[in-house]
């Protein structure tokens, strides 16, 4: 394991922003997180091997409680943090990768806004990167529906360089890299495979987008 200096100023911010909601209220997932805090990678692999049976049931209990609508943007963020810890643990201990895969895309899903079904003509879909007043570097529309054999091209109409469309295997289907695309210029892709295509942009890596490709 080689731990960075980053990911570890990120686990001591959600360890502290992680203590008011739990202190007194020791569940599964205090427990695992104060293990993952403390980097006891024992006591994280004795959690999950005392829970092992039920750990599939129960990582899906705890991807709704993630996702209830009270949560903020942090809150929910630092819950899918620690279940994604979880469910790796889970997956190293018993080669199951489901429970890893789910809890990715639902993470995912989390940050964009819902479906829309994309009809336009001849087959050729537009995304805008784009940047608003209050927020920088964005995919829009971020959740489209298409048709097998549609293509989708990426206009990036911003003042930054963006890798439009890098699409995570470990979420969904494929596995596409466009090139760097300068502002003005555009990317595009074909998509003949049905299948839910989850992408970010490989230089901001919080610009997130999701491509349902139906039959
Ligand atoms: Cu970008």
């Amino acid at each position: 394991m080689k731990p960075r200096w980053c990911t570890l100023l990120t686990l001591a911010a959600l360890f502290i922003l992680d203590r008011p909601a739990y202190s007194g209220n020791p569940d599964l997932l205090a427990q695992f997180s104060d293990a993952l805090y403390k980097q006891d990678a024992l006591k994280m692999e004795s959690i999950v091997e005392g829970h092992k049976g039920e750990m599939p049931d129960k990582i899906d209990k705890l991807i709704e409680t993630a996702l209830k609508p009270e949560l903020t943007k942090e809150e929910r963020e630092q819950k899918f943090y620690i279940l994604e810890r979880l469910a790796t643990v889970y997956k190293d201990i018993t080669g199951e990768l489901a429970p890893l895969k789910m809890v990715k895309k639902r993470s995912f899903e989390s940050r964009l806004t819902p479906a829309v079904v994309s009809t336009e003509a001849g087959g050729l879909h537009v995304v805008e990167t784009i940047s608003t007043e209050t927020i920088k570097n964005l995919f829009s529309p971020d959740n489209i529906i298409i048709s097998s054999g549609d293509t989708v091209r990426w206009d990036n109409k911003d003042a930054t360089t963006h890798l439009l469309a890098s699409v995570l295997t470990s979420v969904g289907e494929g596995g596409l890299f466009s090139a760097r695309v300068e502002p003005g210029q555009s990317w595009q892709y074909k998509f003949n495979t049905p299948g839910e295509y989850y992408y970010i942009c490989f230089i901001h890596k919080i610009m997130y987008g999701k491509v349902l490709v139906r039959e």
